[in-house]
């Protein structure tokens, strides 16, 4: 019996030794100590010793078993540190390891140039105000003095939603003037840009939809000296100091008197030549037309429920597009909205 009890012995502890898991633990443990274990069917064969020998066994039996159980505590920690330090191991990140470029985008080119008129007149005190596409006839054309029967209200020019003509999509953001006049008392210094459209084939220069950024200033004294200041300071802002521009006499129906800004061409000088050869920029013009003005009728006031005998005011609009190419010399505008990564990414 002592050489049963000796050899379960050095057996338990060899295949302890061996055992690399946890489930192989346990599996030694019921093996070993269970009710149907090795140890467990020595002991049953007490009865047949001795009494002299009894205790002496007795107390073997229980060493061994303590032997075991002192070893399987010993490697069930050993066996889990070494099952952490491979997790470890196999989850571990090398921080050195150069990271995934991520290609870093850029605003569009018209963001840009809109940020930069936008920043202009924020900067002269100007509100930037937003207003909705679909439109009513009444704000789009009657309030702005343009009457029935306007070329410019022709269902040729303009995208109707009603049979009767008077649910449209804004064919410019002159409305939202109208309903910031309906809604603010002056003095009033508000910037309106936003889309337009009108039914334009697509072509190098005209594109169904487009955006324009329209401006007011209503106040008591506000003179056509006061427009002229506004423009050519944005101008000087967004071209350089040293920008030319020149007023010329326009009609527009909302405005009186109206009138038509250029810039003298940045490329000839206002010569219209280069090397002896026609500008390419202006054509032979030396000046590029840029946006209309004026200062605003008294009717229109008048339609918002502004005073024309105590208020007067200066308006003016201008194409996005046309300000975008001029800037970025940009040839062709349906390029602006191919959205043409190679050539978004030229600017
Ligand atoms: C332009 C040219 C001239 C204009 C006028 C008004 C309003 F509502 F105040 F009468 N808003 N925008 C205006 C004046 C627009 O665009 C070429």
């Amino acid at each position: 019996m002592k050489q049963q009890l000796e050899s379960i012995r050095s057996q338990a502890m060899a295949a302890l030794e061996e055992a690399s898991t946890p489930a192989a633990l346990e599996e030694l443990r019921v093996k070993l100590l269970g009710k149907k274990g090795e140890l467990t069917a020595v002991l049953k064969q007490m009865g047949k010793l001795t009494a002299e020998e009894r205790p002496v066994m007795g107390q073997l039996a229980n060493s061994v078993r303590a032997a075991i159980e002192e070893k399987l505590e010993e490697r069930k920690a050993e066996i889990h540190a070494s099952v952490l330090e491979a997790k470890l191991a196999s989850e571990a990140v090398d921080v050195t390891i150069p990271g995934t470029a991520v290609a870093v985008g850029h605003q569009h080119p018209m963001n840009q140039v809109l940020q930069q008129i936008k920043d202009v007149f924020v900067g002269l005190g100007y509100q930037v105000v937003e207003g909705p596409e679909v439109e009513l006839a009444d704000y789009n054309f009657t309030r702005l003095n343009i009457e029935e029967g306007h070329p410019s209200r022709d269902r040729s020019d303009t995208f109707y939603f009603t049979d009767d003509d008077s649910v449209l999509l804004r064919t410019q953001t002159s409305p939202m003037q109208i309903r910031y006049m309906e809604t603010h008392k002056p003095p009033l210094c508000m910037l309106a840009p936003g889309r337009v459209f009108r039914k334009d084939e697509a072509d190098a220069t005209h594109s169904p939809m487009f955006h324009q950024i329209e401006g007011l200033v209503v106040d008591e004294h506000i003179t056509m000296g006061d427009l002229k200041g506004a423009l050519i300071t944005m101008m000087r802002k967004l071209y350089g100091e040293d920008a030319q521009m020149r007023f010329r006499p326009h009609h527009f129906p909302f405005t009186e008197p109206s009138c038509e800004m250029d810039m003298q061409c940045h490329k000839c000088h206002g010569t219209g030549e280069v090397n002896g050869q026609v500008c390419s920029t202006c054509h032979g013009e030396g000046w590029i037309e840029l946006l209309g003005a004026g200062m605003v009728h008294p009717k229109v006031l008048e339609c918002c429920g502004i005073d024309p005998n105590k208020y007067t005011g200066f308006a003016f609009g201008m194409g996005l597009e046309r300000m975008a190419m001029g800037r970025l010399k940009i040839n062709d505008l349906r390029l602006i909205f191919d959205n043409d990564i190679r050539f978004l990414n030229q600017f």
